[in-house]
């Protein structure tokens, strides 16, 4: 192996240790010896963007598909990373380069035509349909047109504000969190292009509507998951930055996962602002294996201030209360 492919190895390495810092130091050894190292600029990249560092890693996705325009993972770590930010025009933009690198990929046009629908981009929106379903006659772009061809149709395009907030998903292992976040976010198409980016952010796409009263509202969730470092201590703390909200996670059949809770709560605000947190008792369908009841989750919420819920994510039960009650206090100042 030559020794620019080394470091990247070795930077590949760190990545999977979360040494995010090191990495970077790798894939700069690699991109010393290599300066066309596309994969090495993406990764550096993906380091960035998992540091929270959003401006670099564009950096790095940009020289990526520079050096290569027909890097497909090269146009998605950019999508991803303009997604992070909100720049959805350039998110567009991105997907626009992947439709031209794999134009039979369903997948991309159907992405392509949700993401140009909550910008009210409607009739590009139904050319990114029509070509899915030109491929695949089944595919779910068919009902997304008949949505876009209603918009277009009915009443002239309403103001709309864009926000995007992130928002924290914590609680020690196998509480659910994982799967709290799947039922919630059902589209996964979503969530493809981000999981290619080490960190675990799925992205939800609410629209409010106020119907005259005021301008209507796309809020955009980012939900991070700490998938694999589930111990409170040792959380890195770019999780955390900027995060506007955070759902904690217990196991109703564990009761040490509800003592935990408090731990995970004052850790994060160690890090955050007195940020509102939603509290979880999840697995509420296990109903015999219960180890505490409603009276011990009030308590343990009292003491931050936060609402809680019984949660589901095998049922679904309050699992869509508990992002909306997250949802309303992001958008409270707004
Ligand atoms: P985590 O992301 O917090 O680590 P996961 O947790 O979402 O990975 O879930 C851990 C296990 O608990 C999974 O089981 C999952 O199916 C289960 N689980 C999650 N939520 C619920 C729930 O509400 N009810 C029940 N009964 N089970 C739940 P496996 O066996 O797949 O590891
Ligand atoms: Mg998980």
């Amino acid at each position: 192996m030559e020794e620019h492919e080394e470091n990247y190895k070795k930077g590949l390495e760190m990545l999977k240790q979360k040494r995010y810092d090191d990495a970077i130091m790798c894939f700069n050894k690699a991109l010393k010896l290599n300066k066309r190292y596309k994969e090495a600029y993406k990764e550096k990249g993906n380091a960035f963007l998992t540091l929270g560092r959003t401006d670099e890693a564009l950096n790095c996705f940009t020289i990526a598909t520079n050096i290569d325009p027909d890097y497909a993972e090269g146009w998605k770590t950019k999508e991803a990373a303009h997604l992070l930010r909100g720049d959805y025009d350039d998110a567009v933009k991105c997907l626009e380069n992947l439709t031209r690198i794999n134009p039979k990929d369903e997948e991309i046009w159907v992405n392509m035509g949700s993401l140009m629908m909550n910008l009210h981009r409607f009739r590009g929106a139904i050319e990114c349909f029509d070509k899915a379903i030109e491929i695949n006659p089944k595919s779910a772009a068919v009902e997304k047109k008949n949505e876009a061809e209603k918009h277009i149709g009915g009443v002239k395009s309403r103001e709309v504000k864009r926000l995007i907030k992130k928002i924290c998903i914590l609680g020690d292992g196998a509480v659910g969190k994982t799967s709290l976040i799947r039922k919630y976010v059902y589209d996964m198409f979503e969530d493809k292009y981000l999981s290619t980016i080490g960190a675990k952010i799925t992205k939800k796409v609410i629209t409010l509507k106020y119907h005259g009263a005021k301008p209507d509202v796309i809020l955009t969730l980012m939900i991070w998951d700490i998938a694999g470092q589930e111990d409170y201590r040792n959380v890195h703390p770019t999780y955390y930055q900027g995060a506007e909200g955070a759902l904690v996670v217990c196991d109703k059949t564990r009761k040490e996962t509800l003592d935990n809770l408090p731990k995970w709560a004052e850790n994060l605000y160690n890090v955050s602002d007195k940020i509102p947190i939603v509290f979880l008792a999840n697995k509420n369908d296990l109903k015999m294996q219960a180890t505490f009841n409603e009276n011990d989750m009030k308590k343990m919420a009292d003491r931050f201030g936060g609402n809680y819920f019984f949660t589901s994510a095998k049922s679904g039960e309050n699992v869509e209360n508990a992002f909306s009650e997250i949802g309303k206090h992001l958008l409270k100042g707004e």
